[in-house]
């Protein structure tokens, strides 16, 4: 079980998680997360909860975490993130944390640019970025990470866009959601010093998945079919097309899959 006594117990690490506000039953720890933000809560407040019941996604998506199976937090940071702090980065940066953190329990874990977490091509996390600007300084941001720990946690695949595992079901082993929060914390805390730096973008390349593949991205009803090159020096998704001509794209609200999608 989750608790705000257990889940002090293994924090803070480095300035994450000094603050702890846990809930059995929130709405969205991203937007519990930002009205801390904008009351006096410091760097690396970390909201953490059961179960939501308005989670979400990017955009008008939404996202499941049904009560007792799953991890859904949110961290605050504050400035001093410096310049690399935009949400596409943020998002790139609480993907490759909770890359790494699935790969401490033997999962070989992938991201779907730019926010998703894939394990065996099939949806474990998300990650949704929310920045806060005043005038044209960073105020606050909020990483928030959803995970699908235990097998009831993942969504039937008539009810997502992407199809969807769980830890469990992709390990074929028990993983205990206070120490998967606990790696997820560590390598945030590890990584945000990488923030407007290039290694942060290699990272995030380097653990893309579909690399080198075809895939379709979609938006707004168009399609676009080509191989996946990688990343540009900000995070954006560089695109081949059939032509040979490359397109970069840092569109938020894309939907991206692959053009053979068998699963594995
Ligand atoms: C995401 O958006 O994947 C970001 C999800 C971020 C969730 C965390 S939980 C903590 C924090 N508080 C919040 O309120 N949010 C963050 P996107 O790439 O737009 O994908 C959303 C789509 O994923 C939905 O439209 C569904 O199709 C699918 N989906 C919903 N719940 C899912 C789940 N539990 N597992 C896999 N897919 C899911």
């Amino acid at each position: 079980m989750l608790s705000q006594a257990r889940i002090e117990s293994i924090l803070p690490i480095g300035d994450l998680g000094r603050q702890v506000v846990y809930l059995d039953t929130v709405g969205s720890t991203n937007d519990l997360a930002k009205s801390l933000g904008e009351g006096s809560y410091g760097n690396g407040t970390l909201v953490v909860a059961d179960e939501q019941t308005q989670g979400r996604g990017r955009g008008e998506r939404g996202w499941l975490t049904p009560a007792g199976t799953a991890l859904a937090l949110s961290v605050l940071l504050r400035p001093g993130l410096g310049a690399g702090a935009n949400a596409l980065a943020l998002n790139g940066l609480g993907a490759i944390a909770a890359v790494d953190a699935v790969e401490a329990f033997g999962g070989n874990a992938r991201i779907k640019w730019p926010n998703d977490v894939l394990l065996a091509g099939r949806k474990a996390a998300g990650v949704l970025a929310e920045v806060s600007w005043a005038e044209d300084q960073v105020e606050y941001a909020v990483i928030g990470i959803g995970v699908n720990v235990q097998r009831g946690s993942a969504p039937p695949d008539d009810q997502v866009l992407f199809p969807a595992t769980s830890l469990e079901e992709a390990l074929g082993k028990p993983v205990d959601r206070l120490e998967l929060l606990r790696a997820i914390v560590a390598q945030l805390d590890r990584w945000q010093g990488a923030l407007g730096k290039p290694g942060l973008v290699e990272a995030w390349q380097e653990r893309l998945a579909y690399l080198g593949e075809q895939i379709l991205l979609e938006q707004q009803g168009e399609a676009v079919q080509g191989e996946l090159v990688g990343l540009a020096g900000d995070g954006r998704l560089r695109l081949r097309l059939a032509g040979g001509q490359e397109i970069v794209t840092g569109q938020d609200f894309v939907h991206l899959r692959p053009v053979d999608s068998r699963l594995e």
